[in-house]
């Protein structure tokens, strides 16, 4: 049985971007494995953030875990920091990444540069070490993961390798599975940048009102062609709206480009409108109904147990590996 592992940091209101590059993928994998999905909310404080605001959005991000359709049944839900081995196996792990490979990472350089240069926290810098204790705690094979995670991903897999040859086989290879459609979602305002919960422009939030979704997709930035066509390098808004279409239709980008053959845009953008609309009604009428029945808490404790059982074994075996008693 295949071991699914994946998380999200709950720094700030999810958007469409992780529903469809994350989110919305996770459900898949329930029936074909064995997932465990986390808040990642060790990682959450690698930036400046509000006490009150983790805590606001923990919940909120666990309620729209159960929304997209995660089945606590099937499906192991946890808070990071409620497993104790992530800490302890990151403090092992964190002795065979570099400081080169890890200066190296695009999401590094791009959070740093946001920050006064004597301000860029450890925890920013050694962010991939933990990513990795938390995928190579749970034995995990497949790590859904947006495109922008991949490189983490990546590094894990070198650890891997370094680790195993030194110790023999003791860490499990994981690989990164991407989405094929709507993989970087990106900004409606500036479609050549990510839509990303740190920036407010141009995202689309799960929670936002279903009429100022609307708006956002019916104001997103094209181009002056009048040509519904994927082509990312000259037409990024075109193609971003194209990509976000296909994906919530469940159809390739080529199948969504024959549709719209000799559409004008506003008949694009309204049809891109309203399947947007209708997934993301949807999905808040579930995310009120988890958060309503109370039932989070208790999903999350009881999943948090459920993990630890499986996480505390691999420690054992790598704490064994590397020699502490
Ligand atoms: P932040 O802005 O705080 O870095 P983020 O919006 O990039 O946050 P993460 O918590 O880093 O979100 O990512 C959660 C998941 O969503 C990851 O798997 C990530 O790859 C995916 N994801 C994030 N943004 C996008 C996007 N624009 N398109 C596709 N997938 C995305
Ligand atoms: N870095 C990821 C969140 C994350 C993660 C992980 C994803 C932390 N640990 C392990 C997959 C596997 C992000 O920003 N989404």
């Amino acid at each position: 049985m295949q071991r699914i592992l994946s998380g999200i940091k709950h720094t700030g209101q999810l958007t469409l971007g992780n529903y469809i590059g994350a989110l919305k993928n996770f459900p898949k994998f329930q029936d074909e494995g064995e997932p465990f999905i986390f808040i990642a909310d060790l990682h959450a404080l690698t930036l400046p953030i509000e006490p009150e605001t983790l805590r606001t959005n923990c919940r909120d991000l666990a309620a729209f875990y159960l929304a997209a359709g995660l089945d606590p049944k099937k499906t192991t839900m946890f808070l990071q920091s409620h497993v104790s081995a992530h800490a302890e196996l990151n403090a092992i792990l964190q002795n065979y990444l570099y400081m080169g490979e890890l200066s190296r990472m695009t999401q590094f350089k791009e959070k740093s540069l946001q920050l006064n240069e004597n301000a860029i926290g450890l925890g920013l810098f050694a962010y991939p070490v933990l990513m990795a204790a938390d995928i190579l705690l749970y034995d995990a094979n497949i790590v859904p993961v947006g495109e922008d995670q991949t490189q983490h991903v990546e590094i894990a897999r070198d650890l891997v390798t370094r680790f195993n040859n030194r110790y023999g086989k003791i860490l499990t290879m994981p690989k990164a599975v991407i989405t094929k459609v709507g993989a970087r979602v990106m900004s409606l305002s500036d479609p050549t940048k990510k839509m990303s919960k740190s920036d407010p422009k141009g995202d689309i939030y799960l929670k936002d009102d279903l009429k100022v979704i609307r708006k956002k997709i019916m104001t997103a930035v094209t181009d002056s062609e009048a040509i519904v066509k994927y082509d990312p390098e000259n037409k990024p808004g075109i193609s971003n709206l194209l990509a976000i279409y296909a994906s919530l239709k469940e159809i390739s980008v080529a199948d969504a480009e024959k549709e719209f053959a000799g559409a004008n845009y506003g008949t694009f953008k309204t049809k891109v409108a309203d399947i947007v609309v209708e997934k993301i009604g949807a999905l808040q009428e579930r995310y009120h109904a988890a958060l309503a029945s109370g039932e989070v808490d208790k999903v999350l404790a009881e999943g948090a147990l459920k993990a630890a059982k499986v996480a505390n074994v691999t420690l054992k075996r790598v704490q064994t590996a590397v020699g502490i008693l």
